[in-house]
């Protein structure tokens, strides 16, 4: 099936799959203990070589583990394939020790599931190559090893799906009044067509961090895009790529909104709302090329909502030197530095939102990367580490519980390009997006702290028990990164008093 990498998680069950594999030329083998984590590694891996990698599970609760990254790989249409040693079929239903009913597991978030027992025929009926997929192999204990060094990994093709663009070339028919474009995460090849696109259109672009392009529409981008959008809404937003990380994509579902209409072109399929829109699915380049981008004509800031960027950039950076030791100020501080970086991933919750709104737009990031199919908390740094593999310099930023969360991932990094790369924390103690939620402002202080899962804990002996440097900042003066021949851990620390002070002088700006 074209199959050259494989994150193997050892049990004894699967011991003969692996031997098999172990024997084989031409592929590529991970290996790391723990299933959840071994999985969005192996999502990280499709990031940077955009060919499928399994994951070979052994029997039991190992195979539901991977169910979180399963679910991101369906959400952003990556082919990971799960192969599960199973216990012989007629243990199915004993409570057996680890022989649990693994058939179906992964139950929507696959695009197939097979079960194979003994002799095994055909396989893979019906995969896409684009969506996960599930092999179940049901296997003795005394298995022998089951394939031999004679197999040949085959080419990784996808076969290209039909497209039809007139809905996209309709859609510019009427335009007199407005045209947004959203820009969410892009593949690094669809970055220059969508671009060339964008800078012959001249409308006002929201552009996601992953997008890539955010740095480099200049004045086309618009800044603090929610506020403006909401005061001026333009009758057609069309959304090129992931679905958007910002608020004004989710206020597009409110009843006030309801007469805007929105055109998606996505890689993946889904619309992203749940009120009525068109998608148009394909790879972007190809959706832009057969739409014959180059030939659309300039239509223009109609609402006349980019005049205004200025003053609202400076308004911005002046709230951010008021206020120099703020979330969102240290944010801007670590966005200067993380432009030496190669690559960049942001980690959910604040840090991706906070970089959309508050990172320097003057440096180009075009390498930036995190999981927007699900949105989860999970998986972040085992991600990261499959993606960037052998690219030096390679920097995040993570929320605290974030990084809590996938604590045991460094150990994937053990033979990983180490040279230049940082892992920031951003350690507010606890989930402070929450803290922003009406609801939860409303509450006592301390029904908050369950909320926020409240913590007083930092990450340096996380960084010293993984032989990592380690850096802490707490205020603005002391940030000062120099990448090293080990990551460095820089857990930076906001000052609670001027990041709320910030954010209530921000939703008061004019
Ligand atoms: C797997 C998973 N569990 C729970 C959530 C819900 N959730 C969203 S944001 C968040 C808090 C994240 O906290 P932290 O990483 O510290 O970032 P901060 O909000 O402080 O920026 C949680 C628990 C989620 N998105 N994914």
């Amino acid at each position: 099936m074209g199959i050259r990498e494989y994150v193997v998680c050892s049990g004894a069950r699967n011991l003969a799959l692996i031997d098999s594999l172990l024997q084989c030329e031409d592929v590529v083998v991970w290996s790391h203990f723990e299933e959840r984590a071994a999985a969005f590694y192996a999502l990280g891996r499709m990031m940077d070589t955009r060919e499928p990698c399994a994951i070979i599970t052994t029997s039991g609760t190992a195979v539901a583990e991977v169910l979180p990254a399963v679910i991101e790989c369906h959400y952003q249409a990556r082919p990971l394939v799960v192969i599960s040693a199973d216990r012989p079929s007629s243990f199915r239903g004993s409570g057996a020790p680890q022989a649990i009913e693994q058939v179906g597991i992964l139950g929507n978030f696959v695009e197939g599931s097979e079960d194979v027992e003994g002799q095994v025929g055909e396989l893979f009926n019906g995969w896409s190559k684009r969506k996960p997929w599930h092999l179940n192999v049901c296997l003795d204990e005394s298995a022998e090893t089951v394939v031999t060094e004679d197999l040949v990994v085959g080419d990784w093709k996808v076969a290209k799906e039909k497209l039809d663009v007139s809905t996209f070339v309709r859609f510019f028919d009427e335009v007199w009044q407005g045209v947004v474009v959203m820009v969410g995460g892009l593949e690094p090849e669809d970055r220059g067509e969508v671009m060339h696109f964008l800078k012959t259109l001249k409308v006002p672009v929201v552009a996601d961090a992953t997008s890539g392009l955010r740095e480099l529409l200049g004045d086309l981008c618009l800044v603090n895009p929610d506020k403006v959008l909401r005061e001026n809404t333009p009758a057609k937003i069309l959304r090129i790529g992931e679905v958007p990380v910002g608020r004004f994509w989710r206020d597009l579902e409110s009843p006030e909104m309801a007469k805007v209409e929105v055109l998606s072109i996505s890689r993946t399929g889904f619309s992203g709302l749940a009120r009525e829109s068109q998608v148009i699915k394909g790879e972007i380049s190809r959706v832009l090329n057969g739409a014959a981008a180059s030939e659309f004509a300039e239509v223009g800031d109609v609402l006349d909502i980019l005049k205004g960027n200025g003053r609202r950039a400076s308004q911005l950076d002046e709230l951010l030197e008021a206020y120099p030791d703020s979330e969102p100020s240290l944010v801007r501080l670590l966005s200067l530095y993380s432009t030496v970086g190669e690559s960049l991933y942001l980690g959910n919750s604040l840090p991706i939102r906070e970089w959309g709104e508050f990172a320097q737009r003057d440096l180009p990031q075009e390498i930036v990367r995190a999981n927007r199919g699900a949105n989860g908390i999970d998986g972040q740094l085992a991600t990261w580490a499959g993606w960037t593999h052998g690219i030096d310099d390679a920097w995040v930023l993570l929320g605290d519980l974030t990084t809590l969360y996938d604590l045991s991932a460094p150990i994937l990094f053990q033979d990983c390009e180490a040279q230049g790369r940082v892992i920031a924390v951003m350690n507010n103690g606890g989930g402070r997006i929450f803290d922003r939620l009406p609801r939860v402002k409303a509450m006592g202080e301390a029904q908050r702290g369950i909320i926020a899962n409240e913590h007083a804990f930092n990450f340096e002996s996380w960084a010293t028990m993984w032989g990592w440097d380690y850096q802490r900042v707490d205020n603005a003066d002391e940030l000062e990164i120099e990448g090293g021949e080990v990551p460095l851990v820089v857990e930076i620390v906001p000052c609670e008093k001027q990041t709320a002070d910030f954010w209530e002088a921000y939703a008061k700006l004019k």
